[in-house]
């Protein structure tokens, strides 16, 4: 391994202000400006959580930060920088590349802030990475995903262990765990896409090291769009338990790493809404953000790039 190393970050990117959210809707929209109505929907979202703050802001730069420490404790042989790309906001993936470039890295590694690989994620982070590193000669290697590294397992397990916790003692038994991650549109079945059996495997194994038998999987967060989108919703899961008579539920939102809009408000105020109106007691696992172990986990998938 060279004694250098740059680590390229990647993640969804959030907007830098209040006055900034068109720009960055239009950023994911790909150049198409939002409707009025979308943008007022998107800001009062914001609005909603904690009076338009953006918290994916400070949690990747606090996993960023924490992810280099660890790297520079854990393989001290090397020089370890960690350099933060963004999908849809600044710094964007190229600015990243662009300063690995500037700061004479000549080979380095990349990882994106989600463990399960699709070509509509993921693929599409390594894509625009790959295509401004061969510009700037520089030598990338990427993870594509990591949804089964025994530490991500251990974390969101002790998480899954510590929510069901917050059930009485007689409730414990009867709480149905969903685990849920960000829907994507459908047409991704036909492409062979490998994200659905990945989030189930890491559904699976979480389940398994808890010793869950009542769970099941539940997509949320589709977009507003005519596309036919992965079902079912959290929300339709929610009106289907409750007419089983399930009333005690925990959402495990294993697709997503750290806490943001698609926590805070997709669940933590609509889930909440409808399962409070349900009589469903709802009960959220804590997001993994810069637990040691995550950190470990994604320290150990960029080391194995560069040996
Ligand atoms: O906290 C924040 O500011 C950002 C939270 C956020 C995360 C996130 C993660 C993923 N998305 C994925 C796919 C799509 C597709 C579309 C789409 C649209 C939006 C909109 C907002 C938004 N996403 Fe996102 N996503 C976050 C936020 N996402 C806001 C626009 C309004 C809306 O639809 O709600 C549809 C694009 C289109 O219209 O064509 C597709 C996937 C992930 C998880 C993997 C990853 O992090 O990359 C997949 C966090």
């Amino acid at each position: 391994m060279n004694n250098r190393a740059g680590v390229l970050v990647m993640s969804y990117g959030t907007p830098e202000s209040m006055d900034r959210i068109e720009a960055y809707y239009t950023h994911i929209r790909r150049g198409h400006p939002p409707s009025p109505e979308q943008l007022e929907n998107l800001k009062k979202r914001y609005e909603a959580i904690v009076g338009g703050f953006f918290p994916l802001r400070e949690n990747t730069d606090r996993q960023v930060a924490a992810l280099e420490q660890t790297l520079n404790r854990m393989y001290p042989d090397t020089v370890w920088t960690c350099y933060q790309g963004l999908k849809h906001a600044r710094p964007f993936i190229e600015d990243g590349v662009q300063q690995m470039i500037e700061d004479g890295i000549v080979e380095a590694a990349g990882l994106v802030l989600a463990p399960h690989y699709s070509a509509m994620s993921v693929g599409g982070y390594i894509k625009r990475a790959q295509e401004k590193a061969e510009q700037g000669g520089l030598r990338m290697h990427f993870a594509k995903n990591y949804h089964l590294h025994p530490d991500l397992i251990d974390a969101l397990s002790e998480r899954v262990s510590e929510a069901l916790d917050k059930f009485s003692r007689t409730d414990r038994d009867s709480v149905k765990v969903l685990f849920t991650a960000h829907s994507l549109p459908e047409k991704i079945l036909e492409m062979r896409d490998p994200y659905p059996a990945q989030l189930t495997e890491t559904a699976e194994a979480v389940s398994k090291q808890t010793g869950l038998s009542n769970w099941q999987f539940a997509w949320q967060s589709a977009g507003q769009t005519d596309a036919k989108w992965l079902g079912p919703d959290v929300l339709e899961v929610l009106r289907t338990l409750h007419g089983d008579g399930v009333r005690n539920v925990l959402i495990c939102p294993v697709g997503f790493v750290s806490d943001h809009l698609e926590i805070l408000y997709d669940i933590d105020i609509e889930c909440r809404a409808l399962a409070n109106e349900l009589g469903i007691q709802l009960e959220r696992t804590e997001s993994l953000n810069t637990d040691p172990r995550f950190m470990k986990a994604l320290a150990e998938t960029v080391a194995s790039l560069l040996q």
